[in-house]
């Protein structure tokens, strides 16, 4: 599906699925978990699922005559770090906008993890004091103009790599990745568990899912605690992946499954439920997850396990898209582990 698009290397390769043994064990075992392992996909500063989506913008950026990115985030954000990586693997500049977006104070908060690396790769950024919010903001076109009047060529990135022209394609990749290596396997994943916060993960991974008809079990994990606008974004970056790989037919609000269950109480904020989770997944399987994301959707795996949500004999693929650097800016909450 993705045969005529330029794609520039930033990863690995095909990134490993891992049998959770352990972890199924200890839920029961009825359901056999696996996870495929993003968080592990690259080099760049620890990578993530937004060096996937990365690979089909920057031939963009590289054709565009541009010489700085620009992106946002919030003040821990994944991706802003993933983006100066990016930046500085293509001797390019970088310009981040972090903003306010989680309500929660550690003393640290604003100097470890993803934006230490963030300066130590050289980045400009720009803390804003404003709230939480997925789609086009005004802090962002600020920047772009900003760094227009200084002189520099700007290429604009928007929150997530989501609703950008390519942002879903890293992820329909993703799907043609997963059928090769099935094929090896010998057996299809009956589910793939999926956080959901900006959309173009999602929603590249229900475009390359539909080809073979399973974009239904894409099994997504709100952690925007914004379901609305998610799903709307969601839905409008899968229509137009669609029509850009030329998939043959619509997804439709059947296509997208998105449980809201577990975003609880805020984008950010880990409850007491998602804490427990990140401890059994490490305990099990000395697999690290994050507070903001993935630490949610593991939540949400082992609460759907432990509620027969998966038929008995179902295999599970838990898609873990990086983010551990986060949890640093939360050391009071596991200073007892
Ligand atoms: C992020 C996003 P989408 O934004 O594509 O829906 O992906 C959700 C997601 N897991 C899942 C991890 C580890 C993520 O970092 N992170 C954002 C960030 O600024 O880091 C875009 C919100």
């Amino acid at each position: 599906m993705l045969e005529t698009f330029e794609r520039y290397p930033l990863t690995f390769g095909p990134t490993p699925i891992e049998k959770l043994d352990r972890l199924s064990a200890h839920l029961g075992g009825a359901v056999e978990l696996y996870a495929k392992r993003e968080d592990c996909n690259s080099g760049l500063a620890f990578g993530g699922n937004k060096i996937r989506k990365l690979e089909y913008i920057v031939p963009d950026a590289l054709a565009s005559n541009t010489d700085t990115l620009v992106t946002i985030g919030g003040v821990q954000s994944n991706h802003t770090r993933q983006v100066a990586a990016v930046a500085a693997k293509l001797g390019m500049k970088c310009r981040l906008v972090q903003e306010s977006w989680v309500p929660f104070e550690d003393a640290v908060y604003d100097r470890v993890g993803n934006i230490l690396m963030s300066r130590v790769m050289g980045a400009e950024i720009e803390l804003v004091d404003e709230g939480f919010d997925i789609g086009i903001r005004e802090s962002w076109e600020r920047a772009l103009e900003d760094v227009k009047a200084r002189g520099g060529k700007p290429y604009a990135i928007p929150a997530g790599a989501s609703v950008h022209k390519y942002g879903g394609l890293g992820f329909v990749g993703f799907a043609e990745e997963l059928r090769a290596q099935e094929a090896e396997l010998g057996f299809k994943f009956d589910y793939i568990i999926v956080c959901t916060v900006t959309g173009s993960t999602h929603a590249g991974m229900l475009v390359g899912f539909a080809k073979d008809g399973r974009a239904d079990r894409v099994i997504g994990i709100d952690a925007s605690g914004t379901l609305d606008q998610t799903r709307a974004q969601v839905m409008e970056i899968a229509r137009n992946t669609a029509d850009l790989v030329g998939l043959g037919r619509d997804i439709t609000d059947d296509d997208l499954v998105l449980i809201p269950d577990y975003a609880y109480p805020a984008y950010g904020v880990p409850s007491a439920e998602t804490n427990e989770a990140i401890r059994l997944a490490a305990r099990t399987e000395g697999m690290m997850t994050d507070p903001v994301y993935e630490g949610k959707s593991m939540q949400g795996l082992i609460d759907l396990v432990r509620k027969d949500y998966f038929p008995a004999g179902s295999k599970v693929l838990y898609a873990h898209l990086g983010g551990v650097p986060a949890i640093n800016a939360y050391s009071y909450v596991y200073r007892n582990g």
